[in-house]
């Protein structure tokens, strides 16, 4: 797909094998509303599926990733609105559908809707003064994409339950220190170099070892240790059935480069 196909977010190929789609609805801080939504999922797919992209960098502007879903689309919804059309559950695609890396870089503001956004990415990296929370409470109701659940993992109940209960904001900094963020940058333009310069490195691995490791830390997520351990051993002994196991461990005996067959 190309970038005069969407609206609301803007597809580019910085680095060879990286996509990277910025959010784009500077007027509303890129708000999450459904045209947006369906972009994003649209780009999301399109990367996915593309023989020539093997990591994705998902990002907002300097000001803002996203200041939460569109409260002006949401206000008037009414319950059976909501649950007779599954409200959210087709904007949080993006972790069960998307099997490549995404690596978002997270700037300025990402509250509600865009920190769960910012959550669902497997990398999430941010620079020291973005500002995240999860303020819904403020608006009536709660995290309705996964922030009740993917905030306590990351940081511990106490914490979640103090930010989600108050409604209070943190910082980037914070959301380092934290381990919700696995690097903080100083500026924003570090932190959207920072994702791209690891978006780059995995893109330059065996496509199908990095598609194994994505599934099996994943599954740390809903599988038991014992389960877990099980699943991940699975996946590696089956890993010794790809060309790029031989390569990658003849090169290192060779003292070469490896030159995938998966890329
Ligand atoms: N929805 C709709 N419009 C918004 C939103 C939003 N979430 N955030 C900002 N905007 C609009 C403003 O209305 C304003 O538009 P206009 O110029 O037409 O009045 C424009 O963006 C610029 O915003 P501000 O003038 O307010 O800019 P400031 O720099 O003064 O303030 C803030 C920035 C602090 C981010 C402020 O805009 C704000 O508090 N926004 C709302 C934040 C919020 O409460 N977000 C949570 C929403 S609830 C939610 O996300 C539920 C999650 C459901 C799941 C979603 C799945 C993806």
């Amino acid at each position: 797909a190309t970038e005069a196909q969407y609206e609301f977010v803007k597809v580019t190929t910085p680095r060879p094998g990286v996509g990277m789609i910025e959010l784009h609805r500077p007027k509303a801080l890129n708000a999450l509303f459904t045209p947006l939504i369906a972009d994003l999922n649209r780009a999301l797919k399109s990367l996915d599926s593309s023989p020539t992209i093997n990591a994705i960098v998902l990002t907002g502007s300097h000001k803002a990733f996203a200041a939460g879903a569109d409260i002006k689309e949401m206000a008037p919804k009414s319950f059976a609105d909501a649950y007779g059309a599954d409200f959210i559950e087709s904007w949080s695609e993006l972790p069960n559908l998307i099997k490549k890396p995404v690596l978002a870089a997270v700037n300025g503001h990402a509250l509600g809707g865009g920190a769960e956004l910012a959550m669902m990415a497997d990398v999430l990296y941010c620079s020291a003064g973005a500002n995240f929370g999860q303020p819904e409470i403020k608006l009536g109701v709660i995290p309705g994409a996964g922030g009740s659940q993917r905030l306590t993992r990351a940081i511990g109940k106490s914490r979640a339950m103090e930010l989600i209960l108050t409604g209070r904001n943190f910082s980037g900094k914070e959301a380092g220190e934290w381990g919700l963020a696995a690097r903080v940058f100083e500026s924003p333009e570090e932190c959207v170099q920072g994702a791209l310069d690891a978006a780059e490195t995995i893109a330059g691995y065996s496509r199908i070892a990095v598609k194994a490791a994505k599934e099996a830390v994943n599954k740390s997520q809903d599988l038991g240790i014992r389960e877990g351990v099980e699943y991940e051993r699975r996946i590696f002994h089956g890993l010794f059935g790809s060309e790029d196991q031989k390569i990658g461990m003849k090169a290192f005996a060779e003292k070469k480069k490896p030159e995938w067959v998966h890329r």
